[in-house]
């Protein structure tokens, strides 16, 4: 056994950071988000972080910070103290004893544990994880201001300064007619300079998504996330058969690896949007990307709008994966007001750069752990403005 590599203390926090603007989501409008970051000691003095992100509480899915939280101290932490950190699939499987489901705790403290092990192998995460095949990943970003000109505007000065040329439209809040209208003028003002997807969020029935889809795609969008509810894999495996809706992502509805089989199985998607969290942890994530790539479904970088640490932790394990042809969204650090390491990635030319450096290649900052700190600010929990849809 490696007892410098014996777990001796896991702590969960939950963080309140403000977003630069409102983010109108089907479901209804964030304007704050808050990450739970874990972090670990090793008996040799290495410690790692992790981080688990929702949005807009559990509206997004079951999990929420305060459930994540929960988890974490109560079991997910114990589970693992104690133990030696390197044998990551003994402690996963520890974890699903002691805790049925909880995917989002699950996977913050074994990404703590993998920043810890590799921090203490002076290495980066992404060796660990298998190797990093590429340097840079093209970067996505969402427009849901809500608000037309607002959307076109950052659209158009995202374009300038070479930061974005993805756009990805939130939609489902409105009426589709108002959909297609509005998505029609931002792909108008772009004027070919970008690429378009939109997310429904879980938004519509299926014959919602029959009638609008064809006129979404004529309208210039080419990938169409999650457009039905999570359990609807019938009416997604209809919508992927017909070219003229597009190419169809699953988000919600692909978590475990069982999921990801059975879309695959039942032809229900063409693209996965990949998320550390809901799969579980980075392991987790690479077992559905390799689903992915047997059955010919490619795979996106999704984002639970993470702060730095989470974000470059899952540019960590996407850099590890044959390229999945759709690039990554890892926008969480540029929506949040701020940030919790000393120096973010690097947004050059387009794309998102990976950082080598121990663990993550981030450093965190802990005094803006203390700051934003929710326990320290005795603030409220997240804003979610339901009757804003
Ligand atoms: C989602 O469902 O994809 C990701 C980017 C964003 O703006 O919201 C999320 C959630
Ligand atoms: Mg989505």
């Amino acid at each position: 056994m490696q007892t410098s590599l014996i777990v001796e203390r896991v702590q969960a926090r939950i963080l309140d950071m403000p977003t630069i603007r409102p983010h109108k989501l089907s479901f209804g409008t964030i304007q704050r988000q808050s990450p739970v970051i874990v972090q670990v000691w090793l008996a040799n003095g290495a410690t790692g972080f992790g981080e688990a992100a929702t949005i807009g509480g559990p509206s997004w899915n079951e999990e929420s910070p305060e459930s994540i939280h929960h988890a974490v101290t109560g079991y997910l932490g114990p589970a693992v103290t104690g133990q030696e950190a390197g044998r990551l699939e003994a402690l996963l499987a520890r974890m699903n004893m002691a805790c049925r489901g909880n995917w989002f705790a699950k996977s913050a403290v074994e990404m703590a544990l993998i920043d810890a092990v590799a921090r203490s192998n002076n290495m980066p995460a992404w060796q660990l994880l298998g190797g990093k095949q590429r340097e840079s990943m093209p970067l996505a970003w969402t427009l849901a201001s809500g608000d037309l000109e607002r959307d076109i505007a950052e659209a158009q000065k995202l374009l300038e300064a070479r930061r974005h040329r993805m756009f990805k439209i939130k939609i489902g809040a409105r009426a589709p007619a108002d959909d297609v209208a509005h998505v029609s003028a931002i792909a108008r003002a772009l004027g070919g300079k970008a690429t378009l997807t939109v997310d429904v969020n879980q938004a519509w029935d299926g014959n919602t998504a029959r009638r609008w889809l064809p006129e979404m795609t004529a309208a210039g969008v080419y990938l169409v996330e999650q457009p039905v509810a999570q359990w609807n894999v019938e009416a997604m495996r209809d919508l992927a058969a017909s070219r003229e809706n597009g190419l169809i992502m699953a988000d919600e509805t692909v978590c475990l690896p069982q999921d990801a089989m059975r879309l695959a199985r039942s032809e229900a998607c063409h693209v996965f949007s990949l998320k550390v969290a809901k799969h579980g942890g980075l392991l987790r994530t690479k077992k559905v990307a390799a689903i992915a790539e047997a059955a010919d479904i490619g795979w996106y970088g999704g984002t639970m709008l993470e702060t730095s640490l989470g974000s470059a932790a899952s540019a960590h394990v996407f850099s590890t994966l044959p390229d999945g042809g759709y690039g990554c969204e890892l926008l969480g650090p540029q929506l949040l007001v701020d940030d919790i390491v000393q120096k973010q990635m690097e947004v050059r030319d387009f794309e998102l750069h990976i950082p080598d450096g121990p663990g993550y290649g981030v450093e965190i900052d802990l005094e803006k752990l203390e700051r934003f700190d929710r326990s320290n600010a005795g603030r409220g929990t997240v804003v979610v403005d339901l009757g804003a849809r």
